[in-house]
């Protein structure tokens, strides 16, 4: 089954939506694989976000990630990648329909309280940067 990677960010910990989140995936039907809650260095966010490297918010988007702690979630399932984006909306919550989790819960691009992985390569790669095999237990 497809895994993919979502990351509750330091303001969706901030605003108590661990549990919301986490619920809506599992309603729809998708696993918990694996579980952590952890405060990225900037080694590792830097990694993370790897393909933004140079771009002008690319600072920004890593003292943002590394300001507190988030919780990494390893999520399975049919096709868990397309449904988790989906589940997610918009990059930027200003065209987030209602519904989705940034449509419901986040206001403005710099914290848009969840990242899931945009392909099954990306998240593959970014299982990796947070978990190793040994933890992750296939549903
Ligand atoms: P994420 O990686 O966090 O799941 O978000 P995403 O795929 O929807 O968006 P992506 O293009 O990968 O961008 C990563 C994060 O960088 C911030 N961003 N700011 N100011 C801007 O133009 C801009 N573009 C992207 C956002 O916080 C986005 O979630
Ligand atoms: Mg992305």
């Amino acid at each position: 089954m497809e895994k993919t990677l979502v990351l509750v960010k330091p303001d969706g910990v901030n605003k108590g939506l661990c549990g919301e989140i986490i619920g809506r995936f599992e309603k729809r039907g998708l696993k918990i694989a694996g579980l952590k809650m952890l405060q990225m260095s900037r080694e590792l966010a830097q990694r993370h976000y790897g393909e933004h490297e140079g771009k002008p918010f690319f600072n920004g988007l890593v003292n943002f990630i590394t300001s507190g702690p988030l919780v990494a979630i390893v999520v399975q399932g049919e096709n868990a990648v397309p449904v988790v984006r989906a589940m997610m909306g918009a990059t930027n919550p200003v065209d987030s329909a209602p519904g989705t989790i940034r449509g419901d819960f986040a206001l403005t691009i710099d914290s848009n309280i969840i990242h899931g992985s945009d392909s099954a390569a990306s998240a593959e790669r970014e299982i990796g940067i947070f978990f190793t095999a040994g933890e992750i237990y296939n549903r």
